[in-house]
């Protein structure tokens, strides 16, 4: 989508601390970090937000969750661990309409979340 910053970020018209890319994901260190790491882990293509997928989505939402969990592994967050946090909506805290995974990591957090 063009007036969307993370499809920016995609296809290299916006630029962003790229963590590490494959054909179905791209992983960017946040612009505004809430941890010593904050990357975030897109789909390449286009969807709002989690809650506009289903079953069929698996395979993209899968290759998702595969890349954080593989940057988290690179960033040295296996130990002592990390957080992944998806935000769906205003409540959610949701502020940018393109489906993204938050890594968190780098000091100890907290729970309940605010
Ligand atoms: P959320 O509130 O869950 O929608 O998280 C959106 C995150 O995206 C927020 O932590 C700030 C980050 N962000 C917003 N615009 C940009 C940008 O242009 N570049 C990068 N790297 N991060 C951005």
């Amino acid at each position: 989508m063009a007036d969307c910053v993370f499809c920016g970020i995609a296809d290299g018209r916006i630029p962003a601390k790229i963590v590490c890319e494959d054909e179905n994901t791209i992983a960017f260190r946040d612009l505004s970090p809430q941890a010593p790491t904050h990357i975030l882990v897109i789909p390449r293509c286009h969807i709002a937000s989690v809650a506009d997928t289903d079953r069929s989505d698996t395979g993209v939402l899968g290759a998702v969750l595969a890349t954080a969990v593989e940057v988290a592994a690179a960033e040295g967050l296996d130990q002592p661990g990390y957080r992944l946090v998806i935000n769906h909506g205003a409540d959610g805290g949701q502020s940018v309409g393109h489906l993204h995974v938050h890594l968190l990591g780098g000091r100890p957090m907290t729970w309940p979340p605010g």
